[in-house]
């Protein structure tokens, strides 16, 4: 039997970029004791290399804890560490549909800053249940009070009872997680009725092919089961499910509310959609989950192998590293100077270099890119409008009456002090 709905409580921790999100997901794992000694290092959840050395978080990651609370239940949390800058948001949206709650946490230092509303907006969208945290009070700079006034103030919801916390220090760690317990709703599901399940993420692993992190709405999951991923119509067998706690490891089944993992012998990675509906194969109809928003590519450049032999290899690499994020888009693009290559588009400039140095790291490719550019609008003579990501689409120049770029309407507010320097910047910047 899988644990009971009401013992479950699924939920991210959301901020803005180097609020103390990772650092906050370490505490958790050392309060409810998921690691041992041995296995303890510094912002566990950040297992990539890349994101080691940078010291952000790129991927969402999740973990299963289990917390033995005061009201002398155990409890299985599902925690997912999201990342806090703007290129990575889609991992959050992601994030936030499989949780009932959100850990907002708040640096006490900076107070709320622009992913710090963009991400609370996600999650009240998403009917999540927030509870507030502010972090880092052990900092000289720390004002939690005014922090506590601006959140009331800048993201409209209530903050009296905001946990203060030192992510650093430990402090504040088990009223955060009372707090999660008692504060967050359980999920709701079903173990009766049709299999729901949603895919909420996949990467492709040498030894066990594609393997898929799921959110289980309704029904259960275990191996040997048959089931149908809805949108590519394919279907599979499971061979193995498992839960990260916090290592990959196998577990019996998924219950209704759970998260956790599982592989099925999948070959073609196309067929492991995130946002998808996994049912029973063969089972009745079964409405699929409403899945994920499509991701909009911002900005957008070339990519071509150094050594041309190897642009099937490149194109077999952004095949999997698509499983692991679909926020990026690729099309075959060749040019006469680099060859075959892909025109990718990426949510941000840094994003697109993250996207570049996983290809080179993980798949041992040497790569060229091109400048980076955004889409412009054409209109031509004929009064047709095209968009191009491209500047290799553009029409000969008699055809083209105009190119617009894209701007933005901004306005900013700030202190009297510091007009003259923003309006410099503006200036400087094309404002
Ligand atoms: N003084 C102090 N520093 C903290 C605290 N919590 C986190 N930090 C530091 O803040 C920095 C950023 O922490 P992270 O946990 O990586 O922040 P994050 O929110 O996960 O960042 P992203 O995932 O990149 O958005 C690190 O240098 C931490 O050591 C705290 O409570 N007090
Ligand atoms: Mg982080």
């Amino acid at each position: 039997m899988s644990i009971p709905t009401h013992l479950i409580r699924n939920f991210s921790i959301i901020a803005h970029i180097d609020h103390g999100k990772s650092t906050l997901a370490d505490r958790l794992l050392d309060a409810t004791g998921a690691l041992t000694d041995r296995e303890r290092r510094a912002q566990f959840m950040d297992s990539m290399d890349l994101e080691r050395e940078r010291g952000i978080t790129i991927k969402a990651a999740t973990v299963r804890l289990s917390y033995l609370a005061e009201d002398g239940e155990t409890y299985e949390l599902n925690l997912i560490d999201t990342p806090g800058h703007v290129d990575f948001h889609y991992e959050v949206s992601r994030s936030l549909a499989a949780c009932e709650g959100a850990v907002l946490v708040v640096d006490a230092s900076q107070g709320v800053e622009a992913q710090t509303l963009a991400n609370v907006y996600l999650a009240v969208n998403n009917n999540l249940a927030i509870v507030p945290v502010i972090n880092k009070i052990d900092l000289p700079a720390a004002d939690p009070e005014s922090v506590r006034q601006q959140i009331e103030d800048v993201v409209g919801i209530d903050a009296s009872g905001a946990i203060l916390a030192s992510a650093k220090e430990g402090i504040g760690i088990h009223e955060i997680l009372e707090a999660i317990v008692k504060r967050l709703p359980p999920p709701v599901g079903d173990a009766g009725k049709p299999l729901r399940v949603l895919l909420l993420d996949s990467w492709y692993d040498a030894y066990r092919g594609v393997v898929i992190l799921v959110r289980v709405i309704d029904g259960t999951v275990r191996p040997k089961q048959k089931i149908r991923l809805m949108a590519a119509a394919r279907e599979y067998e499971i061979q193995t499910i498992g839960a990260f706690a916090p290592f990959a490891r196998e577990i019996p089944e998924l219950g209704p509310g759970e998260v956790g993992f599982l592989t099925a012998a999948i070959k073609d990675v196309a067929d492991a959609r995130v946002g998808d509906t996994i049912t029973e194969a063969g089972a009745p109809q079964v409405t699929p989950l409403p899945g994920f928003q499509p991701a909009k590519p911002m900005v957008f450049a070339g990519i071509f192998p150094v050594d041309s032999a190897r642009y099937e290899d490149l194109r077999d690499a952004l095949d999997k590293l698509r499983l692991n994020d679909a926020s990026f888009s690729r099309e075959p693009e060749s040019s006469a100077a680099l060859g075959f290559g892909f025109r990718c588009g990426f949510l941000g400039l840094l994003h697109m270099e993250i996207v570049q140095e996983r290809l080179e790291r993980e798949y041992n490719l040497a790569l060229i890119s091109t400048a980076p550019t955004v889409i412009y609008e054409v209109l031509q003579t004929d009064g047709k409008v095209l968009q191009l990501d491209n500047p290799a689409k553009l029409p000969a120049s008699n055809y083209i009456e105009e190119i617009r770029e894209p701007i933005i309407v901004a306005n900013i507010l700030t202190p009297p002090a510091y007009v003259g320097n923003v309006i410099t910047l503006c200036e400087e910047k094309r404002g």
